[in-house]
């Protein structure tokens, strides 16, 4: 393979997965936008252009890892690795029962990947314990939506059709940090913000709503209550198209936007004033982003955002719409193929007897063999180690050292572990604390498909050979199966087989990929599943016609407002809450290795307003303590007048002392079991200043 070779392909980081060209001379690997789906030229944010680096970063995992007797990490070869985690875990199946051996999986993964890491946790390790890092990100959006609409699809319509809004409502999504490109599909837009900080969206907005944390679900009432009484509710589409509206309203009733703005801070005026701009024009949508979903009461918040699109009369028709933006490159892939806890392939629910009997089928196994539901991540984690819980833990594609909530409590019950085994490229925190590492390629050396945002599949392709010893995750996971006596055929290592094996496993599902190949993706055709056949055109927009639950309506939902689970208090007054930076993506493990992201984003911080700095007495650029019941947080304070004098705000992808997560606890969303990751109380004084902090 030498010379110049080129391929298309897409972004290895976030869901809107900008297609990309790749160039390599040998020397050097270079990326350029690539086409839309309509022929436009793309384009990338400094994540997307900066990527390549990561691909000879000099930290690369090159050879497996084992870690010795004298407690260091110590490359040894595949068979070893391999051989040597076989062999544990056959030992503690044999003591414990199937069940002993936990899986977190993740949203970066292609679809291949996520499918057959399902297919091995339910078939190869007979275990119930396997859930993913989507359920820190998607799982509340997700949940409201099944609920709704009898189907999750993150955008149920194409990115471009934004480019006719008239006005977007952006709650609690930034994605002018998170997305940039996709602002260019809302230029003509005009822009309501909900956030509780002045984010470079927010500043384009027309009307921006500043909610304190967690109080999005009385914001949210407050506002449906407007549209009632305004007589801006959609009537006939809301006979037709739906049911429930009573139960919603009877519990939206007490809240006049007066009752709102005490709990949220948002004046009553400004809430009749976004309505008003939402109802009034022609072509409106409704986006969802984490800012409002991961709290302990994120699905109820999701729901109370669809009540109101649906009060509007948006969801499921032309020239308006209701989406949520799904995060990770795979986000929606990943959350359809049997990485979650609760499913199978084809987002079949994994208790439903006729879908375990259709998935059995096609993987070859007895139906009874297929284990039940299993705990959600967080829960996962918080029973490693415990009586009765995991003794082994493989990680693919998560670092939840730094971005699981509580990681103090993360990083006890992973050291509580018999057995933890971290396949990465990078050596991440939670690889670096791992018993085996597992070197694997990245997304410039292997071929697959992911889903994007809008439910469409696309084509990931190989420019380079993995280096050193790295392998697939398909083979990693084909070469511990057949150690635990699994037919080779079963797991096979080439992803244009594994998703011919998987369009068979969603036939007939929710997200039905049957119609779709790689030959159909090669040839440029745009397909968003559900695309049931050969000849089917696939469905870039859902339910113009009819809702997919069984009568085709659509359902509102009864949710009522109560406090988050931590509110502020004497000791800890102020509200934090956390997010992202444009310069990095997660954890961090990917872009802190990148010269030209970390030198400009290199520290961790927070962000606070100068009213609030004044008053405890910290300047600019200092450092200071950040307390929370659950943790310490030592980082800079960075002054901006755009955020809530009561709230602070302290970004996700650092290490250290500077972890977010260590402030945030367990508390979880009883529906979805996303964490809280939006709201917690803290205090923050000079660094030292309280002496020894606990
Ligand atoms: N640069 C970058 N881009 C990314 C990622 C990344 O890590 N870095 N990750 C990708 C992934 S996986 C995801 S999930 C998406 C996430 O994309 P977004 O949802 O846009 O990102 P966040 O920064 O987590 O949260 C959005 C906003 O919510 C606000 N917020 C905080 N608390 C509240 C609240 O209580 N109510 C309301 N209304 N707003 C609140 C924050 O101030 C923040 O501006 O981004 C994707 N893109
Ligand atoms: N406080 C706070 N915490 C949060 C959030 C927040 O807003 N606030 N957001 C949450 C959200 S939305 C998300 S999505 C999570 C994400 O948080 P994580 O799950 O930690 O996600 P990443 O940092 O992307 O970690 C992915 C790891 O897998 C590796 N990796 C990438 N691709 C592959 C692959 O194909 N195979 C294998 N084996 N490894 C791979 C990467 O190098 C990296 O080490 O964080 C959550 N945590
Ligand atoms: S917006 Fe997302 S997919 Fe596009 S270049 Fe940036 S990180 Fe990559
Ligand atoms: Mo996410």
């Amino acid at each position: 393979m030498r010379g110049v070779r080129e391929v298309m392909t897409h972004c290895p980081y976030c869901a809107l997965q900008c297609p990309t060209r790749l160039r390599s001379d040998d020397e050097e690997v270079e990326v350029s936008p690539g086409s839309l789906s309509d022929g436009r030229p793309g384009a990338l944010c400094r994540k997307g252009w900066t990527a390549p680096e990561l691909l000879r970063t000099p930290d690369r995992l090159l050879q497996p890892l084992l870690r010795g007797a004298d407690g260091e990490l110590v490359p040894t070869d595949w068979d070893r690795a391999l051989d040597f985690m076989a062999h544990r875990l056959r030992d503690l199946r044999t003591e414990h029962g199937s069940d002993v051996v936990g899986v977190l999986g993740g949203g970066g993964l292609t679809n291949e990947k996520a499918y057959l890491l399902g297919k091995f946790a339910r078939i190869a390790l007979g275990t119930s314990r396997i859930d993913y890092n989507g359920r820190f990100c998607m799982s509340a959006a997700a949940a409201a939506g099944n609920a709704a609409f009898g189907l999750d699809r993150g955008l149920p319509f194409p990115v471009t059709d934004l480019e006719d809004a008239q006005v977007v409502l952006l709650a609690g999504a930034n994605p002018a940090s998170t997305m940039p490109p996709l602002l260019r599909h809302l230029e003509r837009a005009q822009l309501v913000v909900i956030d509780p900080r002045r984010t470079a969206t927010a500043r384009r907005a027309a009307l921006h709503l500043q909610p304190a944390p967690g109080t999005d679900l009385a914001l949210l009432q407050g506002m449906l209550h407007v549209a009632v009484v305004e007589g801006l509710v959609k009537r006939e589409y809301v006979r037709e198209r739906t049911v429930g509206f009573q139960g919603a309203w009877q519990q939206a009733s007490a809240w006049w936007p007066e009752r709102a703005e005490q709990v949220t801070g948002v004046p009553a005026a400004e809430q009749r004033a976004a309505v008003r701009l939402l109802a009034e024009a022609e072509r409106s949508y409704v986006l969802s982003g984490r800012g409002i979903e991961q709290h302990t009461r994120g699905t109820d918040t999701a729901a109370a955002l669809i009540n109101l699109s649906l009060a509007l009369g948006l969801p499921g028709r032309e020239g308006g719409g209701y989406g949520c933006l799904t995060g990770q490159g795979n986000g929606q892939g990943g959350r359809e193929h049997g990485q979650k806890a609760d499913q199978l392939p084809g987002y079949r629910p994994l208790s439903d007897p006729v879908a375990r009997a259709h998935v059995a089928r096609v993987w070859g196994v007895p139906v009874e063999s297929l284990p039940g539901p299993g705990p959600s991540a967080c829960e996962l984690l918080g029973m490693l180690g415990a009586p009765g819980g995991p003794r082994a833990l493989l990680v693919f594609g998560s670092n939840p050292v730094v971005s699981a909530p509580h990681t103090n409590h993360v990083r006890e019950r992973l050291a509580a572990l018999d057995l933890l085994v971290v396949a990465d490229f990078v050596l991440s925190e939670t690889a670096a604390l791992a018993d085996v590492v597992l070197p694997v390629t990245q997304w410039a050396e292997e071929e697959g498909t992911l889903t994007n945002l809008e439910g469409r599949v696309l084509r990931r392709r190989r420019l380079l050979r993995p280096p050193g010893q790295a392998r697939s995750d398909l083979d990693v996971l084909s070469g511990v199966a057949a150690r635990l006596g699994q037919p080779a055929e079963r797991f096979p290592t080439v992803p244009r087989l594994v998703f011919d094996e998987l369009r068979a496993a969603s036939r007939g599902g929710r997200a039905d990929y049957s119609g779709i190949d790689y030959e159909r993706l090669d040839a440029g055709e745009v397909l968003h599943w559900p695309c049931p056949t050969a000849g089917h055109p696939g469905t870039p927009r859902l339910f113009l016609e009819r809702f997919a639950h069984p009568d085709g309506r659509a359902r509102f939902a009864e949710v009522d407002h109560c406090d988050p689970a931590e509110i502020p208090d004497e000791d800890y007054p102020l509200h934090a809450t956390t997010g992202r930076l444009l310069l990095h993506y997660q954890s961090g493990a990917q872009t802190r290795r990148i010269s030209e992201l970390a030198a400009s984003a290199p520290n961790p911080f927070v962000e606070i307003h100068p009213d609030t700095a004044h008053a405890l007495g910290l300047s600019d650029g200092e450092l200071a303590d950040i307390d929370s019941a659950n943790g310490h947080v030592v980082a800079r304070v960075r002054l901006d007048r755009g955020i809530r004098p009561d709230t602070v705000f302290v970004p996700f992808h650092f290490p250290g002392r500077g972890t977010a997560n260590l402030l945030t606890g367990n508390a979880l969303d009883p529906v979805s079991g996303m964490p809280q990751f939006k709201s917690v109380a803290v205090r923050v004084t000079a660094h030292g200043a309280a002496g020894e902090t606990a």
